[in-house]
């Protein structure tokens, strides 16, 4: 069949369309769209959080990830190997009239690739509908947007909570005294949220305090709102390390590979971690636990992280497609938060994630140095942590703004331990206010004292925010173009 857009025709392959206002869903197994002639520049939409999107040369090929082993965790692995450029869910391609034509599957499980003239996309099992539009790039996009929130549902319309996070000063180093002493040097500055990130746990698996924390979390949760703030706490539900009691215990509790092997998800903390299978009925039940503790300790605002472990390829116990797995395990986890908690996904599949998370992490780790050159250059991965690719990334994702807050992770105002140039941190403050997310690490005793006005100013400081061309923006009476950087 042949669909007409205001100049230009498609060949389209599918089982069935319709027209819905000026754009058509179609449906089927694999769908493809040949326009007549090959586009320059293919929109790859990563498949988590930190896997990237960005608008790419069609004529320079796409290079694996190295090592093999880092790749669960930079992007969909199935397709780290593919020959040709695509995406996770969508694509989209400039085509000669300036226009962009986007292809966007509006369930679970779909993948959009280029292939010459044609995009061509497919739900890895079964069928399922997609949306089709021509036309200017934020009108297609806010288009298609609309059509998730439609399918999906959409959360966290409200203005996001500003958020202080253990992360991006004291990594895994925090205990108690550095957080009583951060909490203590906050006051007076309008944080709503006080979070800790990883380092409060036994291990990834055994979600209890450890020896750093020993008034326990909830004491300390106590502590957090009575100095005024919603205490919030990082977790990653969905992994295991080997060296944790869990892992040690329910072995069966894994996501296996055809041979019954685990399924590594990753490299980090020293060593391989691995995937829970979340459709096993007693991974449910802890799951349930895990996230009711915490929310009855007291931390109504989670961070979620390496979410999408629980999406990887594997045998379940229940024959599901794995993307349906993750919504369902996502699922559960709202349920078990309860629909007042603050739930933030992190390293999550974007599609899936939808409509019962409230905030998302648009993009890679931010880190106080711009480019992770040895990532990027010899290891062709761009989501090492660093500014440039947490910019890159989060910029791309911004269309998600209709359907959840989006985090394109902290900004910087502190020059102690900071390789940022005034620039470069100027980027990250600016694309927080595009985004609609404030967030920092930096502890107050590190600031100086303009620093912390700067923090101040930009906390309190309501901004209004216009978009002038893909990468420009309008911050009040300030033009930004963050195409500079990339
Ligand atoms: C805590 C951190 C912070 C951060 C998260 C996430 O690919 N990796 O090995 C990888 C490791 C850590 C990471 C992202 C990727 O960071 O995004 O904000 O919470 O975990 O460990």
């Amino acid at each position: 069949m042949r669909l007409i857009f205001a100049g230009l025709e498609l060949e389209v392959q599918a089982e069935s369309s319709r027209s819905v206002g000026s754009g058509y869903v179609l449906h089927g197994g694999t769908v493809q769209l040949t326009q007549p002639e090959a586009p320059a520049r293919f929109f790859r939409h990563g498949w988590q959080s930190w896997s990237l999107a960005s608008w790419l040369e069609l004529d320079k090929p796409p290079v694996p990830i190295q090592p093999p082993e880092r790749r669960p965790q930079a992007d969909d692995p199935v397709y780290a190997l593919s020959p040709r450029h695509g995406g996770s869910a969508l694509g989209a391609v400039e085509c000669p009239d300036g226009k962009v034509l986007l292809l966007g599957a509006l369930a679970p499980g779909g993948r959009v690739e280029a292939h010459g003239r044609a995009l061509r996309g497919f739900y890895e099992s079964g069928a399922g509908d997609w949306f089709v539009a021509h036309g200017e790039e934020a009108a297609v996009f806010a288009h298609y947007a609309e059509m998730l929130a439609e399918r999906l549902g959409r959360r966290g319309q409200s203005p996001a909570p500003k958020v202080w996070c253990s992360w991006y000063s004291f990594y895994t180093g925090i205990s108690e005294p550095v957080i009583h002493q951060v909490l203590e040097g906050l006051q007076g500055l309008p944080f709503e949220v006080f979070q800790l990130d990883d380092g409060w746990q036994q291990d990834m698996g055994d979600w209890e305090a450890n020896e750093k924390f020993p008034s326990g979390m909830q004491a300390l949760a106590r502590r957090i709102r009575a100095m005024g703030y919603i205490p919030g706490l990082w977790m990653a539900p969905f992994i295991v390390r080997p060296s944790s009691r869990l892992y040690r215990e329910r072995p069966d509790w894994l996501l296996k590979d055809a041979q019954g092997e685990p399924v590594p998800a990753g490299i980090n903390w020293g060593g391989f971690y691995y995937a829970l299978d979340t459709t096993h009925p007693q991974v449910r039940a802890w799951l349930r636990g895990v996230i009711q503790r915490a929310v009855a300790w007291g931390y109504t605002y989670l961070k979620l992280d390496f979410l999408y472990a629980a999406a990887l390829p594997g045998v379940r116990q229940q024959n599901i497609p794995r993307e349906q797995a993750y919504r369902e395990a996502m699922r559960l986890v709202r349920e078990a938060a309860g629909e007042e908690t603050y739930i933030l996904a992190c390293g999550a599949p974007v599609l899936p994630s939808l409509g019962l998370v409230d905030g998302l992490r648009i993009g890679p780790d931010v880190a106080p140095l711009w480019r992770n050159e040895d990532r990027e250059d010899y290891l062709h991965d761009l989501t090492g942590p660093g500014g440039l690719n947490a910019l890159r990334t989060s910029l791309h994702r911004l269309w998600l703004r209709r359907l959840v807050q989006t985090d394109p992770d902290v900004a910087y105002f502190r020059t102690r331990y900071n390789l940022l140039s005034p620039p470069q941190r100027q980027a990250l403050q600016d694309l927080a206010k595009v985004a609609g997310f404030l967030a920092t690490s930096d502890p107050p005793q590190w600031l100086e004292s303009d620093e912390r006005q700067a923090l101040e100013r930009w906390l309190s400081e309501e901004v209004a925010v216009s978009q002038r061309g893909r990468y420009r923006f309008l911050l009040g009476e300030r033009e930004v173009d963050f195409g500079e950087w990339l």
